[in-house]
């Protein structure tokens, strides 16, 4: 390791014992290998700036990491990199109630940012099972989407100014927090969803909305898969819904036997759709309820009482995930525009019955959203090295339906390590040719997150 970390970070910013290695190296995917040889923890934007000049001139390879929760691998550091933690850049900087902004620095915790927002009278919606440890840097890095996605977008949507340190050591100022900008290139959108391999993102102005009204939350119980977006659609004729999740039985299954939770009905559905909507809209939800039972989509379902069965309610499809881990899953994330949903649930669900019959398979997802999570299960008696290349077997047939239907293999997890090689299926060799050549404008030394997002063909990075 060259000493100059030493002379750039004070010993309590720069770690390199192994726990810690281990610790900060990787994100949630657990099939890399994990190995960066130091960590350091800037604690301004001039430190991370005269980080990326070293980093430059020596040709050292930076892994940046926010919370660590991301589904892909753009965290993992497995070849000696160093890894940049933001974990001491968790300031709120500003807030301006007029302007309706609050200046996080990257490290800040998406959960901190939403209770600080409610504080203050205002509203945060980008929300998503990791909230708690997610950070506002990485959700911009992967422009995270989650549970209200269809109420309120994405965290593009949310971002109204960037300052970023690119690959050249310089620090770019992106919009400046303004409405109303019409000067050209958006490099704000660039660096938004770029994951970590343009730029490193130091401090974002995130907008604020108003507060909503009290949320109700309704599971449904639905046998067949089709009738979700039947569903879905009777619903939306008559009000505004703020979520509409599904998951499947199995998905049901583990996540009560993980977490020890009540179900949500009686009996039994091949399917559940959670919805959440405004308090006023609870007597047309009401009626559409009586609808879709009368029409057969729906056999039964149950309705939140109060803030405390809400929660619980959301905890059967936020808590899926996380019991999933003990299984080692193999994870799509895919999406499909809306319309295009029923004819390739129906393509992907033959496609996996006839590939997997020996594994389980856990539907769930932001299905409002066309975006659907498909988790295929190790078996406990097979070694993960032969279930991943099982898997990698199968997914570029999964991805050749995606590609069809003019989808996306990532539609909120972002393409890091896993889902890299496989990034044609939804951009084409041009627009790869670009990215390629932003790249290089943007790190001509291709020392930021190298070997994540853009595929190593072409022998560029
Ligand atoms: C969710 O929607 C997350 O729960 C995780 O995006 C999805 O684990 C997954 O596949
Ligand atoms: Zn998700």
């Amino acid at each position: 390791m060259p000493q100059a970390l030493d002379e750039l970070f004070s010993d309590k910013q720069l770690k390199r014992d192994s726990a810690s290695l281990q610790r900060w190296g990787c994100d949630w995917t657990r099939s890399f290998e994990i190995a960066p040889s130091a960590i350091v923890f800037p604690e301004s934007v001039d430190e991370v700036q005269a980080l990326v000049r070293y980093a430059k001139t020596e040709g050292v390879a930076l892994v940046p990491s926010g919370g660590r929760t991301g589904l892909s691998g753009g965290a993992v550091a497995s070849h000696g990199e160093v890894v940049v933690s933001f974990d001491r850049m968790n300031q709120i900087l500003d807030f301006n109630a007029t302007d309706r902004l609050v200046t996080c620095q990257a490290g800040v915790i998406t959960q901190t940012l939403q209770e600080f927002a409610v504080d203050k009278g205002f509203f945060y919606p980008v929300d998503f099972a990791s909230a708690g440890s997610s950070q506002i840097g990485g959700n911009v890095a992967t422009n995270a989407g989650g549970i209200k996605v269809i109420r309120y977008g994405l965290t593009r949507d949310w971002v109204a100014g960037l300052r970023v340190v690119t690959g050249d050591g310089e620090l770019i100022d992106c919009n400046q927090g303004l409405i109303k900008n019409a000067t050209g290139y958006d490099l704000r959108h660039l660096f938004i969803g770029s994951e970590g391999t343009l730029g490193f993102i130091v401090e974002a102005d995130m907008r604020l909305t108003r507060q909503p009204q009290t949320q109700y939350v309704m599971v449904l119980g639905i046998e067949q898969f089709g009738d979700i977006l039947n569903v879905l659609a009777h619903f939306q004729e008559s009000l505004s819904l703020s979520a509409f999740e599904f998951f499947s039985e199995a998905a049901l299954q583990k996540v009560v036997a993980h977490r020890d939770l009540q179900r949500p009905l009686a009996g039994s559905a091949d399917f559940y759709a959670l919805l959440e909507f405004d308090e006023s809209a609870i007597d047309a939800a009401g009626r559409s309820y009586e609808e879709v039972v009368a029409k057969g989509w729906v056999g039964d379902g149950v309705l939140s009482q109060s803030q405390a069965q809400a929660e619980a309610l959301w905890q059967l499809r936020e808590g899926i995930s996380e019991s999933l881990a003990e299984f080692t899953p193999y994870k799509n994330d895919l999406s499909v525009r809306v319309s295009q949903m029923p004819a390739f649930i129906e393509d992907v669900d033959a496609l996996v019955r006839a590939s997997y019959p020996e594994f389980e398979v856990c539907w769930y997802g932001h299905i409002g959203d066309g975006n659907l999570h498909l988790n295929i299960l190790k078996p406990a008696d097979l070694d993960v090295t032969a279930f991943y290349a099982r898997c990698h077997e199968i997914s570029p047939r999964i991805f050749e339906q995606v590609s069809a239907r003019n989808g996306s293999i990532s539609a909120e997890h972002g393409v890091g390590l896993l889902k890299r090689d496989f990034l044609g299926y939804t951009r084409s060799q041009p627009e790869m040719a670009i990215m390629q050549a932003v790249k290089k404008v943007l790190d001509p030394a291709a020392i930021m997150n190298p070997g994540k997002l853009l595929p190593r063909t072409g022998g560029f990075h």
